[in-house]
């Protein structure tokens, strides 16, 4: 929904908008019968950018068998990082223009707490170390030697994870070195991924190995909350795929969580989000960016720039990939 058309639909100004917490709290205040929760909430529910039927597979059977909504991410998330197969995440990841794969990641709790690792090389679980970040150190993110430092400490093992096949892309690729991200880059990407658990408690994960053939360095949005992930237990959680860079100029996925603050469903907020980056670049013809949402009802939704980005839910025991609507 636009954002004129929902203050018109709302009666909302701009400044009614600003003032909604003051608004909200004077309806408690006016309405004491309200219910505090969710009527009749979805539990639990598990959301993944791209067709990922293992990943959320696995994060479905982690809530079934007791997990939380963190282990539920984290264990979702790492079938896709040990997925060679997949060569936006984890091992198997397309590398930077000098032959290097690195990893970005974070996690995020439903207290709020956060991780997040980025340049990492050489460890295939980054979302692991993100969530031993958050775990065990007083810091949300490490990078580079650093962050493969910890991991070490932490006894996660050391790999090559350029495999023949990224290998051979690579070389291919530099014949020409055009750098020219790919929309929809074999419909199966980087993965973000929410949970809301049995006892409603909202966590996050993203992990990816960045933009194929980025400059040495590169860190794109999915390690940086608030942009590649934001969860607020309060609201519902959003994560974010496609060119990072784009994500990180509207610090998406907290913008997708605020406007679901404002009242905005999921599917509502993940648009305007979209909407936000269409109308300042006029570039974004040559690029993709999905956003999925979740909110505290266990409502979810996902749009995105360009056909062709998909997510999957799994929720009252049915589980399914969802073509996402798009702008264009
Ligand atoms: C990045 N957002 O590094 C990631 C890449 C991605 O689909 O999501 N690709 O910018």
């Amino acid at each position: 929904m636009q954002r004129r058309k929902f203050l018109k639909n709302s009666g909302l100004t701009t400044a009614g908008i600003l003032s909604v917490p003051v608004l909200a709290s004077c309806k408690q205040q006016q309405s004491p019968e309200e219910p505090e929760g969710p009527i009749n909430p979805i539990r639990p529910v598990v959301i993944a950018t791209w067709d990922v039927p293992n990943a959320t597979a696995k994060a479905w059977e982690t809530l079934k068998t007791g997990g939380t909504a963190l282990d539920a991410v984290e264990q979702g998330t790492r079938v896709e990082e040990a997925d060679t197969n997949n060569q936006s995440v984890g091992k198997g990841g397309r590398p930077d223009r000098e032959g290097n794969v690195t990893l970005d990641a974070c996690v995020m709790d439903h207290h709020g707490k956060c991780g997040a690792v980025v340049y990492l090389q050489n460890v295939t679980h980054a979302v692991s170390v993100a969530r031993k970040v958050m775990e065990d150190t007083p810091h949300v993110m490490l990078a580079g030697q650093g962050a493969a430092q910890f991991a070490l400490e932490k006894g996660f093992p050391q790999e090559d994870l350029l495999t023949e096949k990224s290998r051979q892309e690579w070389e291919e690729w530099k014949k020409e070195s055009k750098y020219q991200p790919v929309i929809n880059i074999e419909n199966h990407d980087t993965i973000g991924m929410l949970a809301i658990d049995q006892n409603g408690n909202i966590s996050g994960a993203c992990t990816t190995s960045g933009m194929a053939y980025k400059m040495a360095g590169r860190v794109g949005d999915s390690p940086i909350i608030g942009s590649g992930l934001f969860v607020d237990n309060e609201v519902g959680a959003a994560t974010a795929t496609g060119q990072g860079e784009e994500v990180v100029k509207t610090v998406g996925s907290f913008l997708v969580v605020e406007l679901m603050r404002q009242g905005y469903s999921p599917q509502e907020a993940c648009e305007e989000a979209v909407q936000r980056i269409v109308t300042s670049n006029p570039d974004h013809r040559n690029f993709q960016v999905g956003y999925i949402a979740i909110n505290k009802k266990g409502e979810t939704g996902g749009y995105c720039i360009h056909p062709g980005f998909s997510y999957r839910v799994y929720a009252q025991d049915e589980h399914k990939n969802i073509q996402s609507t798009s702008y264009l």
